[in-house]
């Protein structure tokens, strides 16, 4: 394990816990200490580090700092597998991918969706870009850190499918963010806690997923039959969210951003489509 900072540790303390052989390695000394005392092996040299094993997790602050780490040992790369779970863009997973093909050296550009308290969780999700081989051989290590999957061989989609996951996460939030102040306002139906909301809203996501499982079809056919739910109805009723964020003085932008998209695709003659119809206009300034 090179790169013993917050979610570092946390993946080399998961290996040790799942009784996995751990070497560790941080630039700066003094970070392994707990670590060696649950049975890690400090290493003197990240190429010490490299060398005790034919998995070499990377996790630093950026790719930068991996380039700089890993360039000098590439030499005592060559056969192994490197799984990179430093974040970074998707030119960045590629240029690490294409050093890595130039060397001889197996790699997968990875995310783990969690902070360092969650790794290790078996719910949690990892995901793999690369050779899939690399994958199969690496993946009953990796699933010491949570549940592992291969998204394919390209290992720019690690990254693109991690900002589209904080994409989802934070518009689910901010929809979630903006009921919990609107049932907690004062007023007729208001003063409702968050946690009471949220026994409902947890529920109801059951139902969004249903919907997106139904669109996800509708998007790749470019069809979008609105079935019993199209876009006038959600107009009218995201009206009605709107109306009431103002009644209660909150702000209406979340409602708005909505309206907004809503409305240019109603415009555009796509009244009765679904939902899914505004991806075309996700896709067009
Ligand atoms: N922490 C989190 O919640 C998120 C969860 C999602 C993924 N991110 C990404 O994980 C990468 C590492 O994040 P981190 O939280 O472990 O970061 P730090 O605690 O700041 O540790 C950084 C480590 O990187 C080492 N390092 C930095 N520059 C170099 C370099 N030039 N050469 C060698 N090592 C370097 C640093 O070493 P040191 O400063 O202790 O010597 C730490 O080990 C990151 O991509 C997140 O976006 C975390």
């Amino acid at each position: 394990m090179i790169g013993l900072g917050a979610m570092g540790g946390a993946l080399a303390g998961a290996f040790l816990t799942a009784g996995h052989p751990t070497t560790v390695w941080n630039r700066t000394p003094g970070r392994a200490g707990a670590l060696a005392e649950r049975g890690a092996v400090p290493a003197g040299s990240a190429a010490e580090a490299v060398a005790a094993s034919e998995l070499v997790v990377v996790c630093l602050s950026d790719h930068e700092a991996v380039r700089e780490t890993l360039t000098p040992l590439a030499a005592q790369l060559a056969g192994r597998t490197v799984v990179d779970l430093t974040s970074g863009s998707p030119l960045d997973a590629r240029d690490t991918a294409d050093w890595a093909d130039r060397h001889g050296v197996a790699h997968l550009d990875g995310v783990i969706m969690t902070t360092p308290p969650g790794i290790g969780r078996p719910e949690v999700l990892q995901l793999y870009a690369g050779p899939r081989a690399a994958f199969d051989s690496a993946r009953p290590a990796l699933a010491a850190l949570g549940e592992p999957l291969h998204l394919g061989e390209d290992p720019a989609l690690a990254p693109v499918y991690d900002t589209a996951l904080l994409g989802l996460m934070w518009g689910t939030l901010t929809g979630w963010l903006h009921g919990a102040a609107l049932l907690g306002a004062e007023g007729p139906g208001g003063g409702v806690p968050a946690t009471s909301f949220t026994e409902v809203a947890d529920r109801w996501l059951t139902t969004v997923r249903a919907f997106m499982r139904g669109y996800a079809p509708q998007i790749d056919a470019a069809h979008y039959p609105g079935d019993g739910f199209p876009l006038s109805l959600h107009s009218s009723t995201m009206d009605i969210l709107a109306h009431a964020s103002e009644l209660r003085g909150l702000s209406a932008d979340f409602p708005q951003l909505l309206r907004e998209l809503t409305t240019r695709a109603i415009s555009a003659g796509h009244g009765e489509d679904s939902w899914a119809r505004l991806v075309e206009f996700i896709r067009t300034t």
